[in-house]
């Protein structure tokens, strides 16, 4: 089933969840290949969130800014390749959300251990901001900050648990937002962390 939160901001509860075990197989592979790690802000502070990227191009950060990147800066190498399950699960809930055509060149990965927490932010390093944004959360269950058009605006606390899938587009695109700081706990099947796989079409 699914809810609105507001215009353009869809929330569709498990609908991962049959995909659970391919998605987190597929994610011990992608974290093979190109490891998380905490990236720095341009501000010069270590983000509390651990990332990887698959795809062809992935969300990155330093000194000089954030930007898309067709190379892992860690190892030169391209990110690996985008799974068929993930690829599938998000043209899926883009169609359902009425976002058809989605095709995501860019997966990143958000890796929260207990403590981590991401501040209230715009997602605006897009080239095409018509497009939307389908995020799967998987593992511990996280408080998501769901905010305004501005940064003063209060945002809205919506829980999402393992196997939620929440697409953002249209009038919900530049919204700001955030995710609370994690909780201790143990998933069955992910273990002390919660993992958040956002697709992008970047270019
Ligand atoms: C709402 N990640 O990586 S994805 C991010 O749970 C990010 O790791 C969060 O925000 C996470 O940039 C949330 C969900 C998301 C993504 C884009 C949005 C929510 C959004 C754009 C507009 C409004
Ligand atoms: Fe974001």
């Amino acid at each position: 089933w699914s809810e609105a939160l507001c215009p353009g901001a869809v929330v569709l509860r498990g609908l991962a969840m049959p995909d659970e075990a391919a998605l987190l197989a597929a994610l011990d592979d992608i974290a093979a290949a190109a490891p998380f790690r905490h990236m720095v802000t341009p501000g010069g502070f270590c983000m509390s969130v651990a990332m990887t990227n698959c795809g062809a191009y992935g969300w990155v950060s330093d000194r000089g800014g954030y930007r898309y990147d067709a190379a892992d800066p860690d190892s030169g190498r391209r990110w690996p390749r985008m799974p068929d399950v993930f690829l599938r699960l998000a043209t899926d809930a883009a169609a359902r959300a009425g976002f058809d055509g989605f095709a995501p060149d860019a997966c990143l990965v958000n890796r929260y251990a207990p403590g981590a927490r991401l501040s209230l932010h715009q997602d605006k390093n897009e080239r095409d901001l018509g497009q939307p944004i389908v995020s799967v959360s998987l593992g511990l269950p996280a408080l998501f900050l769901f905010g305004g058009s501005r940064r003063d605006d209060k945002p809205a606390r919506v829980p999402l648990t393992h196997g939620d899938v929440v697409v953002w587009g249209g009038p919900a695109r530049l919204r700001y937002h955030g995710v609370m700081p994690l909780k201790d706990g143990l998933h069955p099947l992910v273990g002390g962390y919660r993992i958040n796989l956002t697709f992008r079409k970047a270019a």
